[in-house]
């Protein structure tokens, strides 16, 4: 008789399914009965690896709901502190109970946050996206339709329509996605966030103080999760600066035209944007360009320099038709953020007017799809 032993399934020695021992006889019954236990033994092994996988799905449950409840509790104790603070700030009492009785910490909005097309969209793909020829089709029908007023505002604040047209269908698709989070909750949210706590904490204050001096309504303030309002998403700081009352009526009205459209001509203006003036030209650079200047940060531009002065490291510097001594600086957007992302390419050479919508979103990747768009329109205005 053929006898041999297995150890292959060596569990512990109480284990029901602990083979160390099992002596597989080679005899046809013993054989079909050793099977069995196997299998037996397998399945009580399965079982309790399932009861396992649950208990440590229920034990990281738990935990999150621990880690929430922790989490919410903060959130209220800077809520508390955050209003004792507006009060010190000159915000009467009543507005910060008011508009801050329903606010709440927002996960989705810290999500948003974290996962923004600026960041993992390369440059290519975010400029198609924005401005595709729906877009184009779309902000010449608006244009269309409200024609006497677009041009009334162009003449008045000295900004193309066709940048205010960008700007309108980049922020809000032409005002079809003004969003629908509650602003206090949101910027509160990112108050409470530590990432950019100070300016949402700054921009939270201001809104208050809009509420309190009765220049917004605290009732149609939805918008988007960063707390931007309004066909053009403007900040409450923004609001505060730089919006009108375009026709007189009393009453700032981000989500209609003629304000809306005023408002972000007067804001632009005002920031510096200067009209027919170049924003950016696409360029080929030249392997030998000194890495100081090649800007992928939009925090600051960097290194800047006379175009005449950037021509050495241009491929087909005649295709650049400025002036040459306009102050002007390159960008590569790609290099740094898309892993993989050659370091020459894309490359634009920008001007004063593309940080000024810098200053309007800091986006390396949103300026070039607004002065995209807005060149759009030029040649079909
Ligand atoms: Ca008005």
């Amino acid at each position: 008789m053929l006898v041999f032993k297995t150890s292959a399934f060596n569990r512990s020695a109480t284990s029901p399914c602990s083979l160390t021992n099992i002596t597989v006889y080679i005899s046809k019954n013993k054989k079909i009965q050793q099977f069995n236990n196997f299998i037996e033994c397998k399945k009580i092994l399965e079982y309790k690896l399932k009861m396992k996988k649950i208990s440590i799905f229920f034990i990281i449950i738990f935990i999150i709901n621990v880690q929430n409840l922790y989490g919410n509790n903060d959130f209220n104790v800077w809520l508390n502190n955050f209003k004792k603070n507006a009060v010190l700030n000159g915000i009467s009492q009543k507005t910060v109970d008011e508009a801050l009785s329903g606010a709440k910490f927002l996960a989705k909005v810290i999500e948003y946050d974290r996962y923004q097309p600026e960041f993992y969209e390369d440059t290519y793909t975010y400029i198609k996206k924005r401005s595709n020829r729906d877009k184009v089709r779309e902000g010449l029908s608006l244009y269309k339709k409200e024609k006497e007023i677009i041009n009334k505002i162009e003449k008045k604040f000295i900004v193309e329509k066709e940048l205010l047209l960008a700007l309108m269908g980049i922020e809000t698709n032409f005002g079809k996605y003004l969003g629908k989070m509650d602003i206090i909750s949101s910027l509160a949210t990112l108050s409470f966030d530590k990432r950019r706590s100070s300016f949402f904490t700054n921009e939270l204050l201001v809104l208050l103080k809009l509420i309190d001096s009765r220049i917004i309504e605290k009732d149609i303030l939805y918008g988007s999760w960063a707390g931007a309002f309004g066909n053009f998403q403007f900040m409450p700081s923004t609001i505060k600066n730089y919006a009108i009352d375009y026709n007189k009526n009393s009453d700032i009205e981000l989500k209609k035209i003629d304000d809306s459209f005023a408002s972000a001509a007067n804001y632009i203006k005002k920031i510096g944007w200067k009209k027919n003036e170049p924003c950016f030209y696409k360029v080929e650079l030249k392997e030998g360009i000194p890495s100081k200047y090649l800007n992928s940060s939009a925090r600051k531009i960097l290194n800047k320099k006379k175009v005449k002065f950037f021509k050495k490291y241009l491929k087909s510097p005649e295709k650049v038709n400025a002036n040459d001594n306009a102050i002007s600086a390159i960008i590569t957007p790609d290099k740094d953020i898309i892993p993989g992302a050659k370091n020459l390419r894309p490359a634009f050479l920008v001007f004063n007017n593309y940080e000024k919508i810098l200053k309007w979103n800091r986006s390396l990747r949103f300026a070039l799809a607004v002065c995209t768009l807005k060149d759009k329109f030029k040649n079909e205005i």
